[in-house]
């Protein structure tokens, strides 16, 4: 393959057995799936250089032309939190009571999920993403950023995994419409919210939903020459 003279490295890729390879697919896959969605926060502080690590981690992820279209806002000041909760759950009233389909409220039922929404408070730490629509330039037009949500999405499975990977659990907390956070945090116009994640440890006998996860063999379809399709 052709590449420019300037402006590349050599990669430094890391080499396994094969042996080593699968070891260490099934253990992160195991890893993996013990993560949960957690909505009983412990108020026990988290360490603020743990945060940065999480968060200098979700940047390493892949973005459209290399834009890098998100910053992450951590919040632990207790009046912007508060102020955040009351937002979130003026919204998420009105979803509860009326915007949301009969149908969607019925799939919500056995994650017994409604409008109050105290880990806003309880959890130590706020992440909140935002997206990068486009970036300003101080000479000329604002340029377009690309791949935004596909690049953002993969920012925060990375963050996601990282503060599992350390030990402290999160939600993905999606409250609708969320442009109050843009106003609460002060985030310039070419800015949008994308997720907000309550990072912390879990309460003291935290319970979860009783979820089993789809099978491999039910979310992966293999298309190879010759070979007969294998069941798991
Ligand atoms: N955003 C609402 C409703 C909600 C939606 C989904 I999709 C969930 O998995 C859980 C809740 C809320 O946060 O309550």
């Amino acid at each position: 393959m052709s590449r420019p003279e300037s402006g590349f490295v050599p990669l430094d890729p890391r080499r396994f057995s094969e042996a080593e390879m699968k070891e260490r697919a099934r253990a992160f896959y195991e890893e993996a799936s013990r993560r949960r969605s957690v909505r009983d926060f412990s108020d026990k502080p988290v360490p603020r250089d743990l945060i940065e690590t999480l968060i200098h981690t979700a940047g390493t992820a892949p973005s459209g032309a290399h834009k890098q279209p998100w910053t992450f806002c951590a919040v632990s000041d207790p009046a912007i939190k508060r102020a955040i909760r009351e937002a979130a759950e003026k919204e998420e009233y009105d979803n509860y009571h009326g915007r949301m389909s009969p149908a969607w409220l019925e799939d919500l039922r056995p994650l017994a999920t409604d409008w109050h929404k105290p880990f806003l408070e309880t959890a130590p730490w706020l992440i909140v993403v935002f997206k990068r629509i486009w970036e300003p330039s101080p000479e000329g037009p604002a340029h377009k950023n690309y791949y935004v949500a596909e690049s953002v999405g993969i920012a925060s499975g990375l963050l996601i995994q990282a503060i599992h990977h350390a030990g402290l659990v999160t939600l993905t907390h999606t409250p609708s419409p969320m442009n109050f956070l843009q106003h609460i945090l002060g985030r310039p116009d070419n800015e949008r919210p994308f997720l907000l994640l309550p990072v912390g440890f879990p309460a003291e006998g935290a319970l979860v939903p009783d979820l089993t996860r789809k099978p491999v063999g039910e979310i992966l379809v293999w298309h190879e020459k010759d070979a007969a399709s294998q069941p798991f």
